[in-house]
């Protein structure tokens, strides 16, 4: 049987992560490439000697790449489409992920997040696959937005505060319609935030490691935030896409699945923690766009707040359950807050 997949947005944070995991699993991994004119691939470069791994150039915004990278997998390991062992699974990962961004880019958002997914179902379409084809849509916490109840499962009502999470929600919505319409195998993971040392570098948790790294390395003498009352339920990018992979094996069919840690904590104490692993002592004083965070120990002021990195319209808090992937997909976060904090501050203050 030939285990195929296609990822796209390979070259994120979860790409790499899952491309390792579906290479280790012995799949022949095929990725989509967004072209750029500096080098996007540095989280996949230690995979390219891997003749498993094959990349294609493509973007979701473009069905005729879509088309023209299906088809040629199609050619290699699906001709036979009356194999019943034909397994062909396809994680769509791509997206412009940035929540802030969204306000000032919504219809590429748009184009990209929520018509890139029906461009890639429709191409599984009329490329003959959909029967043999399991479907991944990357949704979001982001579409419980300003959340109607705490925690959020999968039944809990969407309400989304961004133009990223409105274009998600078509995307997950398409996903079941595609489902229910055409019978695909089509599922969607509602994934809370999840985090690594490979994680974008404008994201409130990287940021604020690759400023400590900084600071120590006397290259940056302060960090500037937004909102630090957020509350976040973070875990690691590892174990989640291990549950990516679980929603696609589920014997009892295609189905959505909250995947978190169920525990929350504010942006605040992210910093606390991760500065404390350095021997800073941070305590705060002032409020609002004055509040200033210092080490007790020498005075020093390192964290401030700037309006800059506020939103438009904020997601005060979010908390998953996902007792329900627990219980029928057998997946568990293995990755405590406090290791996730200290795995990311060790590798980027070397
Ligand atoms: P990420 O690091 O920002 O990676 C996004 C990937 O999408 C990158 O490979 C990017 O390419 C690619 N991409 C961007 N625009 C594209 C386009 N027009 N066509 C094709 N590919 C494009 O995001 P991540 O953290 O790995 O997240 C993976 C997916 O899960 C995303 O869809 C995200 O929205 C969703 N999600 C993430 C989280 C989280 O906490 N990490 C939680 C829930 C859902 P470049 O490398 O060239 O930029
Ligand atoms: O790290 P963030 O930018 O992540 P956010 O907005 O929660 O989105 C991430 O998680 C979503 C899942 O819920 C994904 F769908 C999405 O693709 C992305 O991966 O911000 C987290 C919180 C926010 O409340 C933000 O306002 O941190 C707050 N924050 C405070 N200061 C900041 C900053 N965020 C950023 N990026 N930069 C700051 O300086």
């Amino acid at each position: 049987m030939s285990k195929v997949a296609l990822v796209t947005g390979i070259t994120g944070q979860d790409g790499s992560y899952l491309s390792e995991f579906l290479l280790q699993k012995g799949y022949d991994v095929w990725g989509i490439v967004r072209r750029s004119s500096s080098i996007n691939t540095e989280r996949i470069d230690h995979l390219y000697h891997q003749n498993a791994l094959n990349l294609r150039y493509g973007d979701l915004s473009d069905t005729s790449c879509l088309l023209a990278i299906i088809n040629e997998i199609k050619e290699k390991y699906f001709k036979d489409l009356s194999n019943v062992n034909n397994r062909f699974e396809i994680y769509n990962l791509g997206a412009m992920s940035h929540v802030k961004v969204s306000f000032e880019i919504p219809e590429y958002t748009a184009d990209v997040d929520a018509v890139g997914t029906l461009r890639l179902l429709n191409t599984i379409r009329s490329t003959g696959l959909s029967d043999i084809a399991r479907f991944y849509q990357a949704s979001t916490s982001e579409m419980y937005g300003k959340v109607v109840e705490v925690p959020q499962n999968e039944n809990t009502p969407f309400y989304p505060r961004s133009p990223y999470g409105v274009a998600k929600l078509y995307s997950h919505w398409i996903t079941k319609n595609y489902r229910e319409a055409y019978d695909m195998y089509a599922c969607s993971g509602i994934l809370f935030n999840h985090e690594s040392p490979r994680r974008g570098p404008t994201f409130v948790t990287r940021k604020v490691t690759i400023a400590l790294g900084n600071i120590l390395k006397g290259k940056q003498d302060k960090l500037v935030l937004g909102n630090l009352d957020a509350k976040r339920d973070w875990g690691h990018a590892k174990d989640y896409v291990e549950g990516m992979w679980l929603m696609l094996q589920n014997p009892n069919g295609p189905d959505d699945f909250v995947l978190s840690t169920n525990e929350f904590h504010t942006v605040r104490e992210f910093v606390e923690k991760a500065f404390a692993l350095k021997g800073f002592d941070i305590q705060w004083k002032g409020s609002g766009l004055s509040e200033v965070g210092y080490d007790t120990k020498t005075g020093r002021e390192l964290i401030f707040v700037s309006e800059k990195y506020f939103r438009p319209a904020e997601v005060e808090e979010l908390l998953g359950d996902s007792t329900k992937a627990r219980t029928i997909l057998g997946w568990t976060p293995k990755c405590s807050f406090d290791e996730l904090v200290s795995e990311m501050v060790e590798s980027d203050c070397l």
